[in-house]
Formats: structure tokens, C-alpha cells, sequence
């Protein structure tokens, strides 16, 4: 009877054990994404894990001032169509290009210009495909990409 007893408790802690491991392992997931005075981001697809936190950090790698060049990278929510939020940005100077208390988006970076960088921490959404663009009048149409969350 002993003996049955310590095959149970052994199959029992065992799986715990491998899921806390898993959860320790796959907590934090970095990522960099560089944009430059060709209005380009060198990355057009994002991959993550739902759940996960994510730590993004933006690098203009150019020269240019951010009023002439600026970047930021901008998550937009499920249903937030690119071109209509991006027109909205555009009224948005004063809030970096950034429509009030971010709405449409589930994270975006401040604005930056030539030779900075900026980092945000936020967690992945629920599994599905999102569009990133930085919202800088003009640039949309040329710095977007794909946020894959599985
Ligand atoms: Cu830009």
C-alpha cells in the first residue's frame, strides 16, 4: 500500500513541477525593431506567444530630427483599420500622433528621432494576427508589418 502511495505522489508532483518550469522559461520574449531616415522598419512581421511580455524597444537608426523624421511604433486592437487610424493620428501632434488615451491601439512607443531609442513592456494579446505602423503623418503606408501572436 506504501509502495502505491509513492507512485501516485510522484506522478502527481511531477507534472506540476514541468509547468511551472515552462511558465518560468517563456515569461519574457525581447525584441528590437530599428527604423531609419528611409522611413523603413527593418522588421515586417513580429512573432510572440499569447500571454508572454514583451519588451520592445524602437531605434531610429537615422539622423534626421523628429519633427522631420519621427518614428513610434504603434500596436493597433483587433478591428482598427490602418489607413482610418493613421488619419486620426495625424490630428494628434500634440500627443505624439498618438489619438486620445490611445484608443485603437494596445501599446505604442513615444515618438523619437535620429540617433534614439525608446523601450516598452506590455503582454501579448489573445492568439491572432495585429497590425504594428509607425503613425507619423505620411509613413504608415511604408512602416507597417504584421504582429503575430500564437
Ligand atoms: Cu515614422
Amino acid at each position: 500500500m506504501t509502495f502505491i502511495i509513492t507512485i501516485l505522489a510522484l506522478v502527481m508532483v511531477n507534472p506540476f513541477a514541468a509547468v511551472n518550469n515552462d511558465l518560468a522559461t517563456r515569461d519574457k520574449v525581447e525584441i528590437v525593431i530599428e527604423s531609419n531616415d528611409q522611413m523603413k522598419f527593418n522588421l515586417n512581421e513580429i512573432k510572440v506567444k499569447e500571454g508572454d511580455t514583451v519588451v520592445l524597444t524602437l531605434k531610429h537608426v537615422g539622423k534626421l530630427p523628429k519633427a522631420a523624421m519621427g518614428h513610434n511604433w504603434v500596436l493597433l486592437a483587433q478591428g482598427t483599420e490602418m489607413g482610418p487610424f493613421a488619419q486620426k493620428a495625424v490630428q494628434a501632434r500634440d500627443n505624439d500622433y498618438i489619438p486620445a488615451e490611445g484608443e485603437g491601439t494596445i501599446a505604442y512607443t513615444e515618438l523619437i528621432g535620429g540617433g534614439e531609442e525608446t523601450t516598452i513592456e506590455f503582454v501579448a494579446p489573445a492568439k491572432g494576427e495585429y497590425t504594428f505602423i509607425c503613425s507619423f503623418p505620411g509613413h504608415y503606408a511604408l512602416m507597417n508589418g504584421t504582429f503575430i501572436v500564437e
